[in-house]
């Protein structure tokens, strides 16, 4: 390899930020939030721990009561919760990393007992999404959804503008739009979850008008290079489908480069799971369209990421699971050395085990 060829280990610039690597921890739930939905002392360490990552994106954090799917997901709309996440931010700061948030309304996937009054979650329309949520400490099905008017969704792209300037106050490096795995703005592209008659829903033109109002509203807030996106193509999480994902995606991604987002987060299959669960859609058809930072996730080891690193495909690597059971995971790739494993029955809620106990290289 010649010397300009880019490494997984190389320093990285997005926007105005420098990044020591191109490796970043994935946004990842964990359903430790505090009383008032607010990150804990916990919370600071389990993100300080793992700040030597290029970047970290935080844990999708609902920006309205209305935009809560899941039991102790932390938030970013209360000042409780803004004055949390800046001790997160402090200590990952400290110790030399960045972090964006993620910004997160589940739409649809949600159930009467996490809504206030116990009222109706809310969608582009009244289709249930045949998914588990997980509420009083255990699963249960999706409460049946309430269509949006047209006349509220200033507000939820308001409430995403305002998480996103509570984000600034935090301290946070930026924000990553939770756009993926069947949530509201995914619900909103769909034409399996979206079957509006109004200016919203149809034509892809109308199924975009949405989720470009909600980026439209944080870019203008905090500007477009602390703005980034979270997509998932071809995802069939949380009973999402899409007659035609190819043409929808492929518009998606003009839009975004005309309006200069920081990067573009893309979950290559299905999330958490096989990558090839769409051969015939092409990635590539989307990177072509968009010249920003191009972050790729799912499944990729050391192997994958060094060569789509290598070869220019992509500018970061998003590491999900691996990054929970170790909190040195940069150094392990750096090393080549064995991976933690993964215990599955602390993967969410709960308290310090599973979540700041995983040892590093060294303490090992
Ligand atoms: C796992 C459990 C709950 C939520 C996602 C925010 O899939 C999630 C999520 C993942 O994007």
């Amino acid at each position: 390899m010649s010397a300009s060829t880019p490494s997984l280990f190389d320093p990285y610039r997005l926007g105005e930020i420098s990044l020591s690597n191109r490796i970043v921890m994935a946004p990842l739930t964990r359903n430790r939030a505090g009383a008032g939905l607010v990150p804990t002392d916990l919370t600071a360490r389990y993100y300080a721990q793992r700040a030597t990552a290029g970047l970290l994106i935080s844990e999708g954090s609902q920006v309205s009561r209305q935009g809560q799917g899941y039991q102790d997901t932390p938030g970013i709309y209360s000042p409780e919760q803004v004055a949390a996440w800046r001790k997160v931010t402090d200590a990952v700061h400290a110790e030399g990393g960045r972090i964006f948030i993620q910004l997160w309304h589940v739409g649809r996937v949600s159930h009467v007992d996490l809504q206030e009054g116990g009222a109706a979650p809310v969608g582009p329309s009244d289709l249930i999404a045949n998914t588990k949520t997980y509420v009083n400490n255990g699963f249960a099905a999706t409460s049946a959804p309430r269509a949006l008017a047209a006349s509220e969704l200033p507000g939820i792209a308001d409430d995403f503008r305002r998480a996103a300037a509570n984000a600034i106050a935090a301290g946070f490096d930026g924000v990553e739009i939770h756009g993926a795995n069947g949530y509201l703005i995914d619900q909103f592209l769909r034409d399996g979850a979206n079957t509006r008659t109004d200016a919203y829903g149809g034509s892809i033109e109308n199924r975009l008008r949405f989720p470009l109002e909600i980026i439209d509203a944080v870019a203008g807030e905090i500007g477009a290079s602390r703005t980034g996106i979270r997509l998932s193509p071809v995802t069939p999480a949380n009973d999402l489908t899409d007659s035609d994902p190819q043409p929808l995606f492929n518009r998606l991604l003009e839009e975004i480069e005309a309006r200069k987002l920081v990067y573009v987060h893309v979950i290559e299959g299905a999330t958490g799971g096989p990558r090839d669960v769409n051969p015939g859609f092409s990635f590539e058809e989307l990177h072509k369209r968009y010249s920003g930072t191009w972050m790729v996730n799912n499944g990729y080891d050391l192997g994958m990421a060094r060569d789509v690193i290598a070869s220019g495909k992509a500018d970061l690597v998003a590491f999900g699971r691996p990054f929970i059971s170790n909190p040195d995971l940069v150094e392990r790739l750096r090393r080549g050395a064995p991976l933690n494993e993964l215990k599955r029955e602390t993967l969410y809620g709960g308290g310090a085990e599973g979540y700041v106990d995983y040892p590093t290289l060294d303490a090992a």
